[in-house]
C-alpha cells in the first residue's frame, strides 16, 4: 500500500478535533501535569470520570523529570512508596524510610497508568483564564502555549468543568488569575493567596496534603499549589506530598461529586 500524506493529515485532524471536542465538557479538568496533578487525574479516572488533563508544555511531568538539580532520581518516604506501588514503580530502600525511585521511570510510568485509565492529555495548551457563574468557577480558558509565547494576539477557547483541579506547582497560576479578576474570598486565612515559604522537607510534606483541598468554588488545589495557596513551605526533591496530595484531591473531588 502507498502511503498517502494527505490521508495522514486527514487522520490527525479528525481524530484530534473529535477528541478535543469530546473534553469541551468534562467532570474534571485538571491544570497542570506534574506528578500531583498526574495522580490524581488518575484516581479519578479510574472512579469513572471524565477527566482533561492540560499541560503547558510538549511534555508531561513537570518537575519530576529532573529529580533534584538534574539529578534524576527521586526520595519519597514510606507512605509515597505505597503510591508508587499502586503503579508498579521500582523503588529501592536507602536507609529507613526514605526510598528513592528513577525520575524517568517514575513519570513514564503514572502518564502511562493515566492515560490508559481514560484521562486525556491536552499538551501545548496553556490556562490562561477561568470561568465563573453565580461565584462557582464553571470552566477554563485555554490557548495554544507558542500563541502565548509568540505574543500573538489571538483568542483563546473554552471548555466547561463540573471540578478544577489547580496543580500548576509554585507558581499558582490559575489563583493568581481568579484573585486578580474575581470578587471570590478564597478559603485560606487571609481569604487570599498566602505564598509560598522557604524549604522545610519535613514539615511541607505534611501540610502538602493538609492543604490539598477546595480553595474556591468549584476549585481544588494539590501538590506544590497546596503549599503556594496556603501560605505552606517547599519540601524540595521529596515527592511523597506531591503524590498523596493527587490521591486525596482525586477523593475529595469523588465524594463531593457522591454527595
Ligand atoms: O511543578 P509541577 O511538577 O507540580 P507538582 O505536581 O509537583 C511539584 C514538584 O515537581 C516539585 C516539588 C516537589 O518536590 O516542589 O516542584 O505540584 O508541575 C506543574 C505543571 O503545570 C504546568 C507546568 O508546565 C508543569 O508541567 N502548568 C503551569 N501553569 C500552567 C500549566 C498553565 N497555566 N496551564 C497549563 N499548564
Amino acid at each position: 500500500m502507498e502511503l498517502n500524506e494527505v490521508t495522514i493529515t486527514k487522520a490527525i485532524i479528525e481524530r484530534f478535533s473529535n477528541k478535543f471536542m469530546e473534553y469541551t465538557d468534562v467532570d474534571v479538568a485538571i491544570v497542570g501535569a506534574g506528578p500531583s496533578g498526574l495522580v490524581a487525574s488518575y484516581f479519578l479516572a479510574k472512579a469513572g470520570m471524565k477527566v482533561a488533563l492540560f499541560e503547558r508544555k510538549l511534555s508531561i511531568g513537570g518537575g519530576m523529570w529532573g529529580g533534584g538539580m538534574m539529578f534524576n532520581e527521586i526520595v519519597v518516604q514510606e507512605e509515597g512508596k505505597e503510591i508508587l506501588d499502586v503503579f508498579d514503580i521500582n523503588t529501592r530502600e536507602y536507609e529507613t524510610g526514605y526510598f528513592t525511585a528513577d525520575a524517568v521511570e517514575c513519570v513514564t510510568t503514572l502518564g502511562s497508568y493515566a492515560t490508559k485509565a481514560g484521562v486525556k492529555v491536552f499538551n501545548c495548551m496553556t490556562v490562561e483564564d477561568v470561568i465563573i457563574r453565580d461565584g462557582r468557577v464553571t470552566g477554563l480558558v485555554i490557548i495554544w502555549t507558542p500563541v502565548e509565547m509568540a505574543g500573538l494576539h489571538v483568542d483563546p477557547l473554552s471548555i466547561k468543568a463540573g471540578y478544577v483541579i489547580e496543580s500548576t506547582g509554585h507558581p499558582l497560576e490559575l489563583l493568581h488569575v481568579i484573585e486578580r479578576k474575581a470578587d471570590i474570598r478564597l478559603n485560606t486565612d487571609s481569604g487570599h493567596i498566602m505564598g509560598e515559604r522557604s524549604m522545610w522537607a519535613d514539615k511541607a510534606e505534611g501540610l502538602t496534603v493538609e492543604n490539598t483541598r477546595e480553595i474556591c468554588p468549584g476549585v481544588y488545589v494539590c501538590g506544590m499549589a497546596a503549599n503556594a495557596a496556603f501560605g505552606g513551605p517547599r519540601m524540595g526533591p521529596i515527592f511523597g506530598g506531591m503524590l498523596l496530595s493527587g490521591k486525596k484531591v482525586a477523593q475529595e473531588i469523588i465524594n463531593a461529586g457522591n454527595a
